[in-house]
Order: C-alpha cells, then sequence, then structure tokens
C-alpha cells in the first residue's frame, strides 16, 4: 500500500521532532508543509528535503493530494486550523494544549465527528515507553488491585529558552504541563470522580502559575495525586522525566529518577533500568519525549489504515482536557470539582 501523503502545519520548535517522527514513521509521510513564517519555513524545508511549501494553511489543502494533516502550532490557532482541516474532510492531528477552552474543544471535537473524519491529539507523554511498562505491570496483576498512585513531574529546567511563549501565559503549568501527567493519571488509573487542587506561583518572572498539586478521587476507588512543578530546584535536574508510584493490594511499583524501575509483585522483587532508546535524531535530556512522539504518530497511522480509533482521540482528550479546567476551577475555589460536570 501507498504511504499516506501528511501536511504539516507549524514549523516551529517542536514541528522539529515530528518531522524526524514522520521520516521513520512505516506507512506516512509529509509532503508539504506549512508556516506564516518564510524564512522558517524555508530552512525546516531544505532541512526535510521537503518542496511543497505553503505559507497559508488554505492554499496547502487548496492545492491536495493530501491524507491527512499534522497541526504543530500553538494553540490560539487549534480551532480556526482544525475546522479548516476537518471542513476539507482530511484526518486530523492537533498538538496539545487542545484548545483554549473546553468549549473551543467541544466544538472541534464536533466539527471532525460532523465531517466523518478522525481527529486525534499529540497527547504523547502516555506513548514514553516507561510509562507504558508501568501500565503493562498494572494490567498484568503483578501488584494485585492498585489504591494509590502518584503521576509527579518536578524541574527546575528553563523550559522558557526553547518555548519563550510559557513565560508570558496567564494559565501556564496546568495547561502545558499538568495536561501531560493528568493525561498519563487517566491512562494508569483510570477516569477521574472528583478532584481538589493547589496552584502557585513561585518564579516571579513569568505570568502563570508554575507549580501544582492534585487530588484527586478516581471512578474504580483509586485515590492518587498529580503534581507538577517548574521551580524545583533538584540535586540531579530529572527534566523532563515523569516519576510514577503505585501501591496495590498485593504489591508496588516505583519508576524512579533515572528511568529505575522498582517493583514487588507476586512473583517477587524486581529491580531494574527501563531508560528510553536514543533515537538517531533524539538528544538527552529530550530523548523520552522524542521517542514518544514517533510512537504516537505511528499509532496514528496504524489506526488511520486499520480504521480504528487512536487512544488519544478528541473525544477521549476531551476528558483529559476537563481535569485540566477542573484544576484550575478547584485551585481557584479551593473546593472539590467534579469534572464530568464540566463536559
Ligand atoms: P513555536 O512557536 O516554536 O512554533 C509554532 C509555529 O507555528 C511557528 O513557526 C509559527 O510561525 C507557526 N504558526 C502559528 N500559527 C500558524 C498558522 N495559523 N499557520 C501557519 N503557521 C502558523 O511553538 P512550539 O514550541 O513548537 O509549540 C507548538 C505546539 O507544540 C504548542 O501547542 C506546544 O504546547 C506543543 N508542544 C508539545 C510538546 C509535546 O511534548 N507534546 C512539546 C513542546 C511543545
Ligand atoms: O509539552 C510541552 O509543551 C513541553 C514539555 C514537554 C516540556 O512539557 O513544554
Amino acid at each position: 500500500m501507498a504511504d499516506l501523503k501528511g501536511g504539516l502545519i507549524g514549523c516551529g520548535f517542536f514541528a522539529i521532532n515530528q518531522l524526524h517522527g514522520w521520516a521513520d514513521a512505516k506507512g506516512a509521510s509529509i509532503v508539504a508543509i506549512c508556516d506564516r513564517d518564510p524564512e522558517r519555513l524555508r530552512t525546516v524545508g531544505e532541512q526535510f528535503g521537503i518542496s511543497r511549501r505553503y505559507t497559508d494553511a488554505r492554499a496547502m489543502l487548496e492545492a491536495g493530494g493530501l491524507d491527512f494533516v499534522d497541526i504543530a502550532t500553538t494553540v490560539e490557532s487549534h480551532r480556526a486550523l482544525v475546522e479548516l482541516t476537518t471542513g476539507y474532510k482530511l484526518p486530523t492531528i492537533c498538538q496539545k494544549p487542545f484548545a483554549p477552552t473546553l468549549a473551543d474543544a467541544k466544538a472541534m471535537v464536533a466539527a471532525a465527528h460532523k465531517a466523518g473524519v478522525p481527529l486525534m491529539v499529540h497527547e504523547n507523554f502516555r506513548w514514553q515507553s516507561p510509562i507504558r511498562a508501568v501500565k503493562a505491570i498494572l494490567d498484568s496483576g503483578e501488584i494485585g488491585t492498585p489504591f494509590f498512585g502518584r503521576v509527579s513531574f518536578r524541574s527546575g529546567y528553563d523550559v522558557y529558552a526553547g518555548q519563550p511563549y510559557l513565560a508570558k501565559v496567564e494559565r501556564f503549568i496546568v495547561d502545558d504541563l499538568g495536561v501531560h501527567v493528568l493525561d498519563v493519571a487517566r491512562y494508569l488509573f483510570g477516569d477521574v470522580a472528583s478532584l481538589n487542587a493547589r496552584t502557585t506561583r513561585i518564579n516571579p518572572a513569568i505570568a502563570g502559575e508554575d507549580t501544582v498539586t492534585i487530588l484527586l478521587d478516581h471512578d474504580n476507588g483509586i485515590t492518587s495525586i498529580v503534581d507538577a512543578s517548574y521551580s524545583s530546584k533538584r540535586p540531579v535536574e530529572q527534566f523532563p522525566e515523569t516519576v510514577i508510584e503505585v501501591d496495590g493490594s498485593e504489591g508496588s511499583v516505583r519508576l524512579e529518577q533515572g528511568y529505575r524501575l522498582v517493583m514487588k509483585g507476586r512473583s517477587g522483587v524486581v529491580e531494574k533500568d527501563i531508560s528510553p532508546p536514543v533515537l538517531p535524531w533524539a538528544s538527552k535530556p529530550w530523548h523520552n519525549v522524542q521517542e514518544s512522539v514517533a510512537a504516537i504518530q505511528q499509532h496514528w497511522v496504524d489506526s488511520l489504515t486499520a480504521g480504528s480509533t487512536p487512544a488519544t482521540s478528541g473525544d477521549d482528550n476531551l476528558k483529559t482536557f476537563a481535569l485540566v479546567e477542573a484544576t484550575y476551577a478547584a485551585a481557584a475555589s479551593r473546593q472539590l470539582v467534579v469534572p464530568s460536570s464540566l463536559l
């Protein structure tokens, strides 16, 4: 079968990872790119040998020849672009954060349904192989029935150097990073009945909050804590690692800093290094994120080819988005919030 032909919109900081991932993907390739910045368009087009280049997304779609579109722009453009691409009946991937508001996100999902085309959010953290290893242990029953979990991302890394817009947004860590960590909590422990949360801004040089602590009650009775910080000065910086703790009725599992897996389960104690691979185009410390980009994009190709729904479909991501909104609402009111009431 011929490769699926993709068009990518937004050739900025993170799109470079996506374009490397697409170059490795089996069954798809990017044949056209778009960026409103002509210089950026030229540089990236030359780097990846892509000659079909557009400064306007509609012009790229009008020119035709595409089987799907990958949107890699920042959040303010997502709704208009998803409504545009689905209007052309093109299966679409949209970067996280999915939308500026839940109402926008719902409208984008509705647009895809109306057009009858798949929509996937590029919510890649659950595609990191160490996180999938923890999920496989939970699914295997090794530690029995989980009753406590913690998903944590704490760093002092200068994320603003690569993504300067993050220093200016009013809603920062929950929207940008919390969304990943909350999605991992949903992936591991299931949907959330209610939550409470606290946020703070420690770094005076930025506009938004840079720490968050969330207490979640999952539908299946698991209690979890999700916490994230970009103001944590640690002896060994762990960006961009997510660490995980789970206790179950028959054992426990830890994904510790340095990708060390420590488990006590039905079959005994296991300790091992489960570091993700450093793909040929990747570089530390970003390699775990870069690996997950390649994995989610391959999942998209496989889903599109099989006609199945991708794991982080627009519909699925609305539930993660509701956790983000519930976190801000709980932090503002200091009251318990039921995320499903926001949907
Ligand atoms: P960026 O600002 O570096 O790049 C965005 C690019 O899109 C720019 O080159 C800009 O000119 C272009 N653009 C914006 N609107 C456009 C439009 N309407 N038409 C054509 N081009 C347009 O941003 P970035 O840091 O690459 O982030 C992009 C997105 O990726 C953000 O939503 C961010 O949250 C997300 N991101 C995700 C991960 C992850 O792990 N999933 C990591 C980093 C960034
Ligand atoms: O997802 C993001 O936009 C990035 C990072 C992976 C560092 O959280 O900010």
